[in-house]
């Protein structure tokens, strides 16, 4: 696959599976049975996780959670793409690629229930905690970039992050510095049509957001979101080319978000049921399972078992992360320096008098 071959520029966008779930053979790459079977394992188990974090969070034991349905095929495709060298830097809705990354699922949990534990992610996994300024973290990709190249150590920087954050500053600076640098980072926006409430069509007036890349020079395409294999293979490449010293890729996957912004928000304020009923027809999942149906690595039987095991194995995390002792008071302050700053230190201090004996 060459990026020249899709030029958002002349409305090319890449495709390997259809939503009727035939394949171009041309595009695919030589996946063995069980691989394919992975990916299906991989965007069921962050359906299953999602849809328990919505219904925890309803009966008051997660905080506010950003659900990602409709979302799987952009974070299961293109994390399947890394090599255990590169870095993800997640923004908030990144659950799938969280897991796919292979963080314990009872550490996410902890991270949604408050709990400053969920961000000490260690530093073997390769993932920086979450983000939820946006945009501010293409920032930070860019700067892990740079320092690994400096390092010369091995591996690129996939930096995730929605439309909406396009719009920022802080991404204008990540891509003009990434462009000039030729940083080894692949901006990886997952364009799910709207910002909460604001639809991609005020976000950026440009045809795609693709060109947003060919604007700051490097390579920009947009590609099927809610295609695993095209985001496999777009993150793939783009991933390659960073790590020999080509530089930068913008790449825009163009799916949609199914449920609300998070459990804040009520999307029907704001958008036609219409629209989410006819994305509902082209998710990731449906389109997949027909794919593997097609080619005999699908039965009913067979999805019904994982969905046990997977259930079985939420239940467990659940449980543990619920076992875990709450946060404490004083954790606000104490994972942000490696040095306390002195008006911090007293603010602390001032705090753990307040709530001296509670424990
Ligand atoms: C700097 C900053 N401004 C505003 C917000 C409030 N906010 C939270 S999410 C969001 C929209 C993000 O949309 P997008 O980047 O498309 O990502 P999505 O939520 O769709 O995945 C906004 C405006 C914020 N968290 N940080």
């Amino acid at each position: 696959m060459q990026f020249s071959d899709f030029d958002p520029l002349k409305g090319k966008r890449l495709q390997v599976l259809t939503p009727d779930g035939e394949v171009d053979p041309k595009l695919l790459p030589d996946f063995d049975d069980d691989t394919l079977r992975t990916f299906f394992r991989h965007m069921l188990a962050a359906r299953l996780v999602d849809r328990q974090c919505m219904a925890l969070q309803r009966e008051g034991r997660l905080g506010t959670y950003p659900p990602l349905e409709g979302q799987e095929a952009c974070q299961v495709g293109s994390t399947m793409a890394l090599a255990a060298t590169d870095w993800i830097v997640p923004s908030f809705r990144e659950l799938a690629a969280t897991l796919v990354r292979g963080v314990p699922l009872e550490m996410i949990l902890l991270y949604w229930m408050g709990n400053e534990e969920g961000s000490r992610i260690p530093r073997d996994f390769r993932l920086l905690p979450v983000s939820i300024p946006v945009g501010t973290h293409t920032l930070h990709a860019v700067g892990m970039a740079m320092a690994l190249r400096y390092r010369q150590e091995a591996g690129a920087v996939v930096c995730y992050f929605g439309d909406g954050a396009t719009s920022e500053g802080d991404f204008h600076e990540a891509m003009t510095f990434a462009g000039v640098r030729r940083a080894p980072v692949v901006f990886f926006c997952q364009n799910n049509a709207w910002a909460i409430s604001v639809p991609r069509k005020i976000q950026c007036a440009a045809e795609t957001l693709a060109a947003k890349g060919v604007g700051y020079g490097m390579p920009g395409i947009q590609i099927d979101g809610n295609d695993p294999f095209a985001v496999y293979l777009a993150t793939r490449t783009a991933l390659q080319q960073a790590r020999a010293g080509g530089g930068p890729t913008f790449i825009e996957a163009v799916t949609y978000r199914l449920g609300p912004h998070t459990t804040s928000d009520d999307p029907s304020r704001y958008r036609e049921d219409a629209e989410v009923e006819r994305m509902r027809a082209l998710e990731p999942l449906v389109r997949f399972r027909r794919f593997l149906e097609k080619r005999g690595l699908w039965s009913q039987g067979w999805e019904e078992g994982l969905v046990r095991e997977l259930e079985e194995w939420i239940e467990a995390a659940v449980r543990q992360a619920e076992a875990h002792p709450g946060p404490r008071p004083q954790d606000v302050f104490d994972h942000m320096f490696a040095e306390l700053p002195p008006h911090l230190a007293r603010q602390r201090a001032e705090l753990l008098a307040a709530h001296a004996g509670e424990e």
